[in-house]
């Protein structure tokens, strides 16, 4: 429907330029609803953007008319953080028309980009370059990087890189105001009070939008070295990981455990992947080593510490990718997870850290708990070991009904959060909060932090127009 004349939306559509402001059925369409599938929201319209300005003359509009402000990036939230309310009074704001690569300088190992620039692109540019980018996620042909940003999102590299927070040198950011902060500098070093732009990184959206970033190149990878192990239980593919990590020179770039589940799922829906080893183990690790010398040797060192991780009973076999072809295989094997679980059927989800060490002993309390207490589920916890990163996903089992899961989640949810916590974990380890975690992060976090998170949000977002809903209770 066309709005009125005098409409706040007409207005903000001849304040904002031509062509920013769309309502029709299928812009909206694309918005409203998540990933996941978990919420469908009913947005006021879609702001498409083309440069900072138009973002900064849209936002000094929402913010003087009290109009709620939904930063969208990629739609591949896991946790509803992109999605606006029911209520189809909030303006769902996307970066999409802003995707430049601004500038890379490879002598400086960086880049500047704007946020709607897709993640593969970004790590072309780098590779362009001579450089590399090294944020990698399943999602990465799809999602943006003011959403990656804005969720300070992990992947598979963070062993390595760290987590979407530690790429950032510098950050451009439109204020629920309007006023624009540029700290685009490409600085290693600048203790000038503050760090004000690592506010803004894993705030979703909440204290204003990212419209650019400084990001950090490395040097490109020139020796690569891929296996799959199958491993007896997920204590020795942490101490596993432990040897390589000292073996190798701290080379450790991924790090990952699949249990034989998973492997299962995907066989069975993922057409064209096949499993590099017998499915008899119950545990598998996806383990790569990298280095940007060419002459490093990490193909013979991985040989030689997974023989001896053989002999002293940390490893039941293994495989070493031969080549690229073989490398991608194993990577599609596990990147493959997610999509295996949606095609099974319903899962329930918990992103969960604890510290590396503990995760053997959370792991085996955490599947007695299920196995003593849910019904029709099968466990599928496989991901990040490297980080701590599990995530403990229940699938229903073959058979069994998708609502008798779903009645069991507050449930499970509580006991699995609960002991998370027990180990000085994570509840939300690279997902993010969004609006599906708000309560738990409202039950678990310290009072100061949420009084202090409180403070925060209003010093940046006094009428609380960014995001509402998200992160923090409104
Ligand atoms: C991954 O590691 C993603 O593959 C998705 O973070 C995890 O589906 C999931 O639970
Ligand atoms: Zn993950």
């Amino acid at each position: 429907m066309m709005p009125g004349p005098g409409s706040p939306l007409a207005l903000l559509g001849a304040l904002a330029g031509a062509d920013v402001i769309r309502t029709g059925a299928a812009d909206l369409e694309a918005v409203q609803q998540d990933h996941r599938r978990l919420y469908r929201g009913k947005a006021l319209a879609l702001a498409l953007p083309r440069t900072v300005d138009e973002v900064s003359r849209i936002l000094a509009f929402c913010h003087a008319r009290r109009i709620a402000v939904v930063p969208h990036a990629g739609n591949t939230s896991y946790c509803g953080g992109a999605t606006p309310d029911e209520s189809g009074t909030q303006l769902v704001l996307s970066l999409r028309r802003m995707d430049k690569v601004r500038s890379v300088d490879p002598g400086d190992y960086s880049m500047v980009a704007e946020a709607g620039c897709i993640l593969a692109n970004l790590q072309q540019a780098a590779e362009a370059a001579g450089r590399f980018f090294p944020l990698s996620l399943g999602a990465e042909g799809s999602c943006q990087l003011g959403g990656n940003l804005s969720t300070n999102a992990g992947g598979l590299n963070v062993v390595r890189y760290g987590m979407a927070r530690d790429l950032v040198l510098g950050l451009e950011v439109v204020l629920a105001d309007g006023r624009v902060l540029s700290t685009l500098s490409t600085l290693r070093k600048d203790n000038t009070g503050y760090d004000l732009k690592s506010l803004f990184v894993g705030a979703e959206g909440t204290l204003g939008v990212i419209t650019a970033a400084s990001l950090r190149l490395f040097p490109r990878p020139r020796d690569v070295a891929t296996a799959f192990v199958a491993v007896p239980e997920p204590r020795t593919a942490v101490e596993l990981l432990a040897r390589l990590r000292e073996s190798s020179g701290d080379r450790v770039g991924s790090f990952e455990l699949v249990p034989r589940v998973a492997v299962e799922l995907v066989a069975r829906h993922v057409p064209g992947v096949a499993a590099p080893l017998g499915i008899g183990s119950p545990w598998y690790v996806l383990c790569e080593l990298t280095s940007p010398r060419a002459d490093e040797g990490l193909g013979a060192l991985l040989e030689r510490e997974l023989a001896a991780a053989l002999e002293a009973g940390l490893a039941t076999d293994a495989a070493v990718a031969q080549n690229e072809r073989e490398r991608q295989a194993f990577w599609r094997l596990r990147e493959s997870i997610p999509e295996a679980q949606t095609r099974e059927g319903a899962s329930l989800k918990h992103d969960v850290s604890v510290p590396v060490s503990r995760l053997p002993d959370f792991l085996r309390r955490a599947s007695a708990w299920v196995q003593g207490h849910v019904e029709g589920a099968v466990l599928v916890a496989y991901g990040h070991v490297g980080d701590g990163n599990l995530h403990f996903n229940l699938g229903q089992a073959r058979g069994a009904d998708a609502a008798l899961l779903k009645s069991q989640e507050p449930a499970i949810r509580r006991a699995i959060h609960d002991l998370v916590h027990e180990f000085g974990g994570s509840f939300s380890a690279e997902h993010g909060i969004g609006r599906l975690k708000v309560d738990e992060l409202a039950r678990y976090a310290p009072p100061l932090e949420l009084e202090l998170m409180r403070a925060v949000k209003r010093a940046f977002d006094p009428h609380g127009i960014m995001n509402p809903g998200k992160v923090l209770k409104t």
